[in-house]
């Protein structure tokens, strides 16, 4: 547990072993395709979807919350050893899920299935930075040539790069701009198997680009806090936003000291 408290805090991201067995996430991935298919078990929708029935089935497919759908996500990402875990690797006593998503790459998508570079932190202007760590859940083995997400060791020191996106497919023009302002810079993919996990910090950048392989390249990915977290001041609709924190149906409590 040492090195991996050390590569999180240095590298700003950690690839753990298998957290979850076999048996889990086939059954986690079976779901998930029911929810993505619009077949929602607890009958609540997903917070948002980015990808619809009818749209290109060969698009990244990204659904916000699916949780909310289904049970046997629920219990996955709840999973009392799981949360122990990030607790111990982030060095709390309190982890909070507040966010998740499901990131399913098809294959043979090319550039459909890019997702372009960024930083978690971006998207979340009522956050500060410190306490806020993302968990992606393989629920397939991820591969070099299936789009496995990649990381730049170190980029949780930079300062924001502005025009970088997470929906923008042009990797390569975005990689020109991160050139501009790092010269030397280092990335990592994050190869996994089924069950195995990566952390990385609300700062750090990540992307993924096509899935060549023949299959789908699956991502369940969990957006955590930790007692450090601080929101900032922020807008009327963000704080409403924001009160669900106190609905833990939604935003689960997974591990308290
Ligand atoms: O699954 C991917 O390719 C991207 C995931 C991502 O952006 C994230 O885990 O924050």
């Amino acid at each position: 547990m040492k090195n991996y408290i050390k590569d999180l805090k240095n590298n700003g991201f950690v690839i753990l072993p298998k957290l979850f067995s076999t048996l889990e996430i086939n059954k986690a991935k079976k779901k998930l395709w029911d929810v993505i298919q619009g077949n929602y078990d607890t009958g609540i929708d997903p917070e948002n979807r980015f990808w619809n029935i009818g749209d290109n089935p060969k698009n990244i497919i990204k659904i916000d919350k699916p949780h909310l759908c289904c049970n046997v996500l629920f219990k996955l990402i709840t999973k009392r050893s799981f949360g122990h875990y990030l607790a111990d690797l982030t060095n709390s006593k309190k982890v909070q899920i507040w966010h998740s998503q499901a990131v399913w790459k098809p294959a043979g998508g090319g550039e459909k299935g890019n997702a372009g570079w960024h930083r978690d932190a971006q998207y979340w202007p009522f956050w500060n930075s410190k306490g806020l760590y993302t968990a992606w859940i393989a629920l397939s083995d991820v591969k070099l040539d299936s789009g496995p997400v990649k990381f730049i060791k170190q980029s949780n020191k930079w300062e924001l790069l502005e025009k970088l996106d997470f929906f923008d497919k042009k990797i390569t023009d975005q990689e020109k701009i991160i050139k501009k302002y790092h010269n030397n810079i280092k990335i990592i993919y994050s190869t996994i198997s089924k069950g195995q996990v990566s952390v990385h910090d609300a700062l750090t950048y990540h992307s993924s680009g096509p899935n060549k392989s023949k299959y789908p390249r699956i991502g369940l990915v969990v957006h955590f806090r930790t007692e450090k977290s601080r929101r900032k001041k922020t807008s009327k609709e963000y704080l409403k936003y924001l009160k669900q924190l106190k609905d833990y149906t939604r935003c689960p409590i997974i591990y308290d000291a």
